[in-house]
């Protein structure tokens, strides 16, 4: 009955991973169906995972919470960290200890019934995050190929970022990863989820968890259809890509609230979806109009949604502007909160948009990765770690590619995408 198996690579894969486990612990007494992403042994649950870093730094943090039976084989790491260099992660460092990593990967799998899906986060801007998951996800396609789905949660560069030429680099050669080695891409931002945080909660301040908890949210609202409802989420993305590479979704997330704020009440029908729809709160953000190739709503409360299954009026007027009705899955839990400053909404909502309008986004990185490779800037450090040159043009070649199959879909999709949406 198992199926899916998580692995969390580099610094910030790591973290988050830590976050979306201590959420999957707090939910964990709801559901009967653990042995989804926990293996059973006498009454003890162990998570399901593999935590891959090249050094041991986040992994000692993770290791640090008792709370959670994690197994030895859940911990992968190495000796120094791959400096930021892609070709560090990809060839000399990631090289030493990959063998061991699928190892500790396939043992696991062995003690589960089957297996449907990989869900995996990182970070690609960092040498780990880039270098390491495209190694491990070559490696993995060879052995569990087509039987196996492959979903990434994954942190791209921000907007801001044009200075940070390592990570411009990195992300740039770790596109052919996910456009090659992945079922689906869920994208976040740092600057966005700052920004969507910075906006909903009056914070003295904001740090990576705040961000990775909006991760993990999302990967536990989207699990959580089959954790507790079980409902088969292997098609979930899968219907939303209209052709298999274009298969990059935004996510935004809310409500939030602060634990002290007595004013949140629940919103209706309506507001909730125009409130999830909002461009503002979408945690990988675009500066062009949205354009909605295909989208689905997925709603989280514990008690049936009183609304659920009576969107007629509303999924009316979302497909008169998407051109279609964006599909609709209930996840029957609670929202629990590991954070402490945040309440626990009675509802939530993810909306994801396979969304083209994102292209913006890769052609600011194909700019700044010319503008940078123009220069050769830092060319040499790669090079000196095993990457052939050829690569960098390889590289960015796979994102013109990308972009241009989005482009085409955008000119066969209607105009609409523009028009303010009419809810009542
Ligand atoms: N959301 C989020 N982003 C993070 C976190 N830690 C780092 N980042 C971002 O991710 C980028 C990559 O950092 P890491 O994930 O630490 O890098 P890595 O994959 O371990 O690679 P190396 O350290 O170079 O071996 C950074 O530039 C930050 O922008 C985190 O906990 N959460
Ligand atoms: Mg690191």
């Amino acid at each position: 009955m198992s199926s899916a198996f998580h692995i969390h690579i580099g610094g910030a894969g790591v973290m988050m991973g830590d976050m979306l486990w201590k959420l999957y612990e707090k939910e964990h007494n709801e559901t009967t169906l653990k042995n989804y992403v926990y293996q059973q042994v006498d009454g003890h649950s162990h998570p399901l995972t593999l935590f891959a870093d090249l050094d041991d730094r986040m992994i000692s943090e993770v290791q640090r919470n008792k709370q959670i039976q994690f197994k030895k084989n859940s911990f992968l790491y190495g000796k120094e960290e791959a400096s930021n260099i892609y070709s560090r992660g990809c060839y000399t460092i990631g090289k030493e200890i990959i063998d061991k990593g699928l190892d500790q990967i396939r043992k696991q799998i062995e003690t589960m019934d089957r297996l449907d899906q990989f869900v995996i986060t990182t970070s690609i801007m960092g040498g780990t995050g880039s270098g390491f998951s495209t190694l491990l996800l070559q490696r993995l396609e060879v052995d569990y190929k087509n039987k196996v789905k492959t979903n990434g949660f994954i942190i791209f560069p921000s907007s801001g970022m044009s200075n940070n030429i390592l990570g411009i680099y990195n992300a740039m050669f770790s596109i052919q990863m996910t456009r090659n080695h992945f079922h689906s891409i869920t994208m976040f931002d740092n600057q966005s989820m700052y920004n969507v945080i910075d906006q909903q909660l009056d914070l003295d301040y904001v740090d990576y968890s705040h961000l990775n908890n909006l991760v993990a949210q999302t990967i536990s609202s989207y699990t959580g259809l089959r954790r507790f409802n079980n409902i088969d989420n292997s098609k979930f993305f899968s219907g939303m890509c209209p052709y298999p590479n274009l298969h990059y979704f935004v996510p935004s997330y809310g409500k939030m609230t602060l634990i002290n704020d007595y004013t949140r009440k629940e919103l209706s029908q309506n507001e909730f979806i125009k409130y999830l729809t909002k461009k503002e709160i979408k945690l990988y953000q675009s500066p062009n109009n949205p354009q909605h190739l295909s989208t689905t709503l997925l709603f989280r409360q514990k008690e049936p949604n009183h609304f659920y299954g009576k969107f007629n009026q509303t999924l009316q007027n979302l497909s008169h502007v998407y051109n279609q009705s964006p599909r609709i899955f209930q996840c029957n839990s609670s929202n629990y909160q590991v954070l402490s400053e945040l309440a626990q909404m009675k509802q939530t909502g993810i909306f994801f948009s396979n969304d083209a309008s994102i292209i913006s986004r890769f052609d600011q990185l194909g700019r700044n990765f010319d503008k940078i490779y123009a220069k050769r800037a830092f060319v040499w450090a790669y090079v000196s770690e095993g990457l052939e040159e050829f690569e960098f043009s390889e590289g960015r070649e796979a994102l013109a590619n990308l972009t241009s199959e989005y482009s085409e879909v955008i000119k066969e999709d209607s105009p609409q995408n523009d028009l303010e949406i009419d809810y009542e």
